[in-house]
């Protein structure tokens, strides 16, 4: 497609998205890639940056960087939305989704997983040891207990309590989605051989009905990662971001040209074009390049990101359509 025709289609121009000038195809281009860093959604990502940046800084692989660095809020019970210590289900079950993507477009992901606490090891276990990508539920338990992961009760006092309360006053809908029930934590990393991987881990939209999987293990929605292009993460409504199968979107339009941050905001323009009703409707999204350039954007505000690199450590918050 000619570039004039795929901005036309894009709905960029429309959503009035300036595209800069040096704005070109992969194909024209050539993207050198950047210094070792990595970011993760929401502020439980400091603490995974932090065992992340221990491996990239030792010139370890951008894989075992996001494996390791989500591993430490799947095992944080404080965390609520991620492995141990998740919300529930409406039945009080705590179920878990994860991915993981590396460089050479390896990948592996479970869903549905109950009483494991690091998911996303199970699905780099996928990725590694068998012919397959995704695992669900009493298969991907029996795969992860045959690989050695202990079996774990996940539901801790403060979620079942949590779980108990909501059931005191549950109603017919659904909770809504806002940032004390919905906080997946997506990671990207590059690493210093210019290599990017990606990994998404979550126990879902909190009290979901049983057996609802979201966004998050599935490749190209939760998660997408393209070495010679970038890669993406997405938090908030996986019905959502599954419709427009956001992170490989995102990573798309990076292809095409667009700096992470237009890509972020054109995939949040496509979810805004795809549900008439926003009302709750919280979707956000990370990006990364191979340059080492970030992106996040968001529907609502509140969707913040902590970076890590050589020189930095901060949380950022990232740009948004809307106030709550
Ligand atoms: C899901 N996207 O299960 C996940 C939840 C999430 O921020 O990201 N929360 O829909």
């Amino acid at each position: 497609m000619k570039r004039r025709n795929f901005l036309k289609v894009s709905g960029l121009a429309s959503a009035g998205l300036a595209v800069s000038a040096e704005a070109k195809p992969l194909e024209q281009r050539r993207l050198i890639s950047g210094a070792p860093c990595v970011l993760s959604t929401w502020r439980h990502g400091v603490d995974a940056n932090k065992a992340a940046w221990a491996v990239l800084d030792q010139k370890g692989s951008a894989l075992d960087a996001v494996e390791s660095g989500v591993r430490v809020t799947e095992s944080d019970p404080e965390s609520q939305s991620v492995g141990l210590g998740g919300l529930p289900d409406r039945e009080g079950k705590v179920t878990l989704d994860a991915c993981i993507m590396d460089h050479e477009s390896n990948c592996g992901a479970v869903a549905f997983l109950q009483n494991i606490e690091n998911p996303i090891s199970v699905a780099r276990r996928v990725m590694e040891t068998t012919p397959h990508v995704f695992l669900a539920g009493k298969g991907a338990y029996r795969f992860a207990r045959e690989q050695g992961f202990p079996h774990t009760e996940l539901l801790t006092e403060k979620s079942r309590k949590a779980w108990e309360k909501w059931r005191e006053n549950e109603k017919a809908e659904k909770p809504p989605i806002n940032q004390e029930n919905h906080d997946t934590i997506g990671m990207l990393a590059l690493d210093a051989e210019g290599n990017l991987s990606g990994a998404c881990t979550t126990s879902g939209w909190a009290y979901k009905l049983h057996g609802r999987v979201g966004d998050s293990p599935i490749i190209g929605a939760g998660l997408f990662v393209d070495n010679e292009v970038g890669a993406a993460c997405a938090t908030g409504m996986g019905e959502a971001v599954i419709r427009i199968a956001g992170s490989a979107t995102v990573v798309e339009l990076m292809r095409h040209g667009y700096s992470p941050q237009q890509a972020c905001q054109e995939a949040v323009e496509r979810i805004k074009a795809k549900h008439k009703d926003l009302k709750g409707l919280q979707v956000g999204f990370l990006a990364l390049n191979r340059s080492g350039e970030v992106g996040a954007h968001s529907v609502y505000a509140g969707f913040d990101y902590a970076y890590r690199d050589a020189q930095s450590e901060e949380m950022r918050k990232a740009s948004f359509d809307r106030n709550w």
